[in-house]
């Protein structure tokens, strides 16, 4: 798959590399990693990273903005994404051939060539495992970026998914290219004082229930209040893992520019990803997420969600 993968991105003049709406570090990250490597490799290749910046990702670097029209010969690189619903800022029929290379649950295939991992923690270690089995290979800069993408997708290297290679990948970038660990953590986790004031919010007004199900519903009079964003409830809601009291935990922020309401999923147990697809969203076994019309069909998810945990006791007693 490696070699396949490789001698499609030294075929292609033109490369353009695309990742989910609503990006996140290992989905930016891997992308523009992707695009400096390929360019390094391959200086006179036109090498985009598309798809809406994100201002507060600033430090994985820039993106492309496509000025002239895409030629029809381009190849099309798709990160991060399981269902084509969800590909930011390109249309795939535009190109002459696409692989999507992502570690989610399979959704659908929309991409001529699909390299799908699900044990990998993160895409950003797919992109490392690409370079160690072609001649691709990583500068400091791009190991930097990568490592941040690694630790945001596995919470700092909690999750199921962090396996021994994920720590030897992670043990080679620091031994050979001497990335600097402490200093990439400060960056990726610096954040402004009103996110950890709604952090606060979150903690002193979740709604816990009988089945250890918790919940926050925020209104978007709530977000301007706290001067923060309608991401910023989702982006926090790995703050609320290990709280005894509860085994999934979700967030509802209203978000009045899109007209939605944007919902973030945790678990410590059940499996929330197959409800969350229901509603149209997606996502990971254990971490997933989804958009909403309104507070009626929160209101039905929460029901949903409770009714799972419900089960998931039932099945588990130790839990109680
Ligand atoms: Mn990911």
């Amino acid at each position: 798959m490696y070699k396949k993968i490789y001698s499609l991105i030294k075929k292609y003049k033109n490369i353009v590399i695309a990742r989910h709406i609503g990006p996140d570090p290992d989905c930016l990250a891997s992308q523009v990693a992707l695009r400096n490597i390929i360019k390094s490799k391959f200086p006179n290749k036109n090498v985009y990273a598309v798809g809406h910046s994100v201002s507060k990702f600033y430090h994985f670097g820039k993106l492309d903005k496509i000025r002239e029209e895409i030629p029809k010969d381009s190849l099309l690189i798709v990160v991060d994404t399981p269902d084509k619903g969800r590909v930011d800022g390109v249309n795939i029929s535009d190109f002459a051939y696409s692989i999507k290379i992502d570690h989610h649950p399979f959704i659908e295939k929309f991409c001529d060539l699909e390299f799908i991992d699900e044990q990998a923690s993160s895409v950003c270690q797919m992109i490392i495992d690409l370079c160690d089995n072609t001649s691709l290979r990583l500068s400091k800069a791009d190991a930097e970026i990568l490592f941040m993408g690694i630790v945001s997708d596995t919470n700092r290297f909690l999750y199921y998914y962090t396996s021994a290679h994920t720590f030897e990948i992670v043990a080679k970038l620091i031994r050979k290219l001497k990335i600097n660990t402490e200093e990439l953590y400060a960056k990726l986790y610096a954040r402004p004082l009103s996110e950890a004031r709604l952090q606060g919010y979150i903690g002193m007004n979740m709604i816990v229930t009988d089945n250890k199900l918790g919940y926050i519903k925020i209104s978007s009079e709530k977000i301007s209040e706290f001067g923060v964003d309608s991401a910023s409830a989702g982006n926090m809601i790995n703050e609320f893992n290990n709280i005894k009291e509860i085994i999934v935990w979700m967030t509802f922020s209203q978000d009045p520019k899109n007209n939605i309401i944007r919902g973030a999923i945790r678990s410590r147990g059940p499996i929330v990803n197959e409800i969350a697809s229901k509603y149209g969203g997606g996502g990971h076994k254990y971490a997933s997420g989804l958009r909403l019309e309104n507070w009626e069909q929160v209101d039905n998810f929460i029901v949903d969600l409770d009714n799972l945990c419900k089960k998931y006791i039932e099945n588990n007693p130790e839990v109680k």
